[in-house]
């Protein structure tokens, strides 16, 4: 049985916490749907990351990898439908690169799409009253960069799913008036996100549900 390789990324922009490696961490070890899962978690760096994420590839050999990542502000869990080649940072990153107008592969296509069944996910976490929606770009930071390596680093294995999912603040890191989810809302929402992506065949056909 090949395993699920699920990823989250270290602090960053001023944060001491970030949720994505919280779920990581905490979905470590666990089986779900028969499928054990490996945990990781990559560095907030341009470069840096994509390095990590490839070595896990190889390390691990995955049939199904969801990368995670902080999306401030956000009040739903969104799974991400498209990640675009290019590198545009509001904030440098934890070594302070701060890309502009940057290729993430020279050369590369435009965007690669998700191979999660997105809508699928999303039906999935609003039937257990998960808040959630497709969401239509992962930005130009350090997630969309690890989403466009992933998917490019995958292009010619058909048969490994993978893509990316932003989650919410955490309640204790979210300020006064911004949304948050609880980190065990998340850890439920991932895992069956997880479930969905690996029992399904073909994700739903629904109108709708994007937020962002
Ligand atoms: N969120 C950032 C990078 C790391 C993270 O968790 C982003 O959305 O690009």
């Amino acid at each position: 049985m090949r395993t699920v390789l699920v990823t989250g990324f270290e602090p960053f922009g001023g944060d001491p916490i970030n949720p994505s490696q919280e779920i990581a961490r905490a979905l470590d070890g666990c089986v779900i749907a028969g499928r054990s899962v490996v945990g990781a978690t990559l560095p907030c760096v341009f470069g840096g990351s994509r390095y990590e994420i490839v070595r896990r590839l190889r390390a691990h050999q995955p049939g199904l990898v969801i990368c995670l990542g902080l999306a401030g502000g956000r009040a739903e869990i969104t799974p991400e439908r498209v990640a675009l080649n290019v590198d545009d940072a509001r904030i440098p990153d934890n070594v302070g690169a701060q890309p502009i107008d940057m290729p993430v592969v020279r050369g590369g296509p435009a965007a690669y799409w998700s191979r999660l069944p997105v809508k699928a996910i999303v039906a999935a976490l609003r039937a257990r009253k998960i808040p959630a929606a497709v969401s239509q770009t992962a930005g130009t930071f350090v997630c969309n960069h690890v989403f466009y390596a992933l998917m490019h680093a995958l292009r010619w294995q058909r048969q490994v799913r993978g893509g990316f999912i932003h989650v919410p603040f955490l309640p204790e890191q979210a300020k006064r008036g911004e949304p948050s989810l609880p980190l065990a809302t998340m850890l439920d929402g991932i895992t069956l996100a997880i479930d969905a992506a690996l029992t399904l065949r073909r994700d739903v056909r629904a109108a709708g549900g994007a937020t962002h």
